[in-house]
C-alpha cells in the first residue's frame, strides 16, 4: 500500500552498516537525508579539569511565597523542601561532591574530573533542574500538609565553570555571604514591619544606609533578638556533603549443609545536611575529600 506521506517515500536510506547498538544487534542503522541537521547542535562540552557548578533559582518565588503563605522572613517547610529536593538531585545524579542552598536557590558542584554525559553543559543543567523541579512537586505534601500546591513552580538554571579550587571556594563563599546579607536584612525588615508596626515603605526607609552593626543593634535593642541566636539554617544556609557511615548488614552464606546468616561490616555513603560556615578554613580542613583530586 502506498503511504500517503510523500516525505516517507522520498526518504533516502543509506544502506551501510554504521555500527551496532546493544539490543539492536543485527539491524542496520539507517540514516536519512535529514541527518545533517544534527550538525547544528552546538558543542557545549565543559572545559576539562574545571569544577562544574549548576545553580538553579525559583522563578518568581516572591509571588509563589506570597500565594502559598510562606512565613516571613523564613519558612521552615519551604527551606526543608528545598533541601529534600537537593538531596534527591545528589542521590539520583552522578558525581556531585557538594551542594549549597539558601532561599529559593541551590548550587550543585560536579567533580572536576566528571565525565558524566561527556561533560555536556546542557545535560548537567537540564538534569539538575528537572530532577529538582519534579521533586519539589513530588515532596510538596510531605512539608505542606495543610497548604495545597496552587500551580506548578518553575526554576531557572545556569552552568558556571571554575578552574581553581580557590575560585570554587570563593563562589561558595559568595553565595553564603549573600545568604547572610539577605537574611540579616530580612530579619530586621520583618521585625520592624510585623512587630514594630511599620509599613513596608517605612521599614525600608529605616534600614536605608544601615550597616550590619546597626541592624544587629535594632534587633537587639528594639526586639530583644540576638541575631546570633537565630537558627543556623537561616543564617548559614544548607550544605550537603557525602559522609561515610559504617553499618552492619546480614548476609546469607550458602554452605553444603544449608545456609546461615552472617553479620558483615560495610561502609556506605549518605548525603548529610550541615548548616555551617563554609567561608573559613575549618570546614575545608574537616572535609578534605571534597576538593581532593581523586574525588
Ligand atoms: N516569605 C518567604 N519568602 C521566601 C522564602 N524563601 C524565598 N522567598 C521568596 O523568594 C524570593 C527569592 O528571591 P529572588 O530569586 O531574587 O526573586 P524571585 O521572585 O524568585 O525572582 P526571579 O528569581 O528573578 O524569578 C525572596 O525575595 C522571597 O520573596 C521564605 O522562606 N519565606
Ligand atoms: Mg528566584
Amino acid at each position: 500500500m502506498l503511504c500517503g506521506c510523500g516525505l516517507l517515500q522520498k526518504t533516502i536510506l543509506v544502506r551501510r552498516w554504521v555500527g551496532r547498538v546493544s539490543g539492536n544487534a543485527g539491524r542496520a542503522m539507517a540514516k536519512s537525508k535529514f541527518e545533517y541537521v544534527r550538525q547544528f547542535e552546538a558543542d557545549d562540552t565543559c572545559l576539562q579539569n574545571c569544577w562544574i557548578v549548576v545553580r538553579l533559582d525559583g522563578r518568581n518565588f516572591h509571588k509563589f511565597a506570597e500565594q502559598h503563605y510562606f512565613t516571613k522572613p523564613n519558612d521552615d517547610r519551604a527551606l526543608q523542601l528545598m533541601n529534600r529536593c537537593a538531596q534527591s538531585v545528589m542521590l539520583e545524579l552522578e558525581d556531585i561532591t557538594i551542594a549549597y542552598g539558601q532561599s529559593d536557590e541551590y548550587s550543585f558542584v560536579f567533580n572536576k574530573k566528571s565525565n558524566w554525559f561527556k561533560r555536556r553543559a546542557s545535560k548537567f543543567m537540564t538534569h539538575v533542574v528537572s530532577q529538582f523541579a519534579t521533586s519539589y512537586v513530588f515532596y510538596w505534601k510531605d512539608y505542606f500538609s495543610d497548604q495545597p500546591l496552587l500551580y506548578p513552580p518553575g526554576f531557572d538554571g545556569r552552568v558556571i565553570l571554575y578552574p581553581s579550587n580557590q575560585n570554587l571556594r570563593d563562589y561558595l563563599s559568595w553565595r553564603q555571604a549573600d545568604c547572610h546579607i539577605n537574611n540579616l536584612y530580612n530579619t530586621v525588615f520583618w521585625a520592624l514591619a510585623l512587630q514594630g508596626g511599620l509599613t513596608k515603605v517605612q521599614a525600608q526607609e529605616r534600614l536605608r544606609g544601615t550597616l550590619s552593626a546597626d541592624k544587629n543593634e535594632i534587633l537587639f535593642s528594639e526586639f530583644n533578638i540576638n541575631y546570633n541566636n537565630e537558627p543556623l539554617m537561616y543564617r548559614k544556609g544548607t550544605v550537603l556533603v557525602w559522609q561515610k557511615v559504617n553499618e552492619i548488614a546480614t548476609k546469607q552464606i550458602n554452605l553444603s549443609e544449608g545456609s546461615e546468616d552472617k553479620e558483615v561490616k560495610r561502609t556506605r555513603s549518605e548525603v548529610t545536611l550541615l548548616h555551617c560556615d563554609i567561608i573559613g578554613q575549618q570546614f575545608w580542613k574537616e572535609h578534605p575529600e571534597i576538593l581532593a583530586d581523586d574525588n
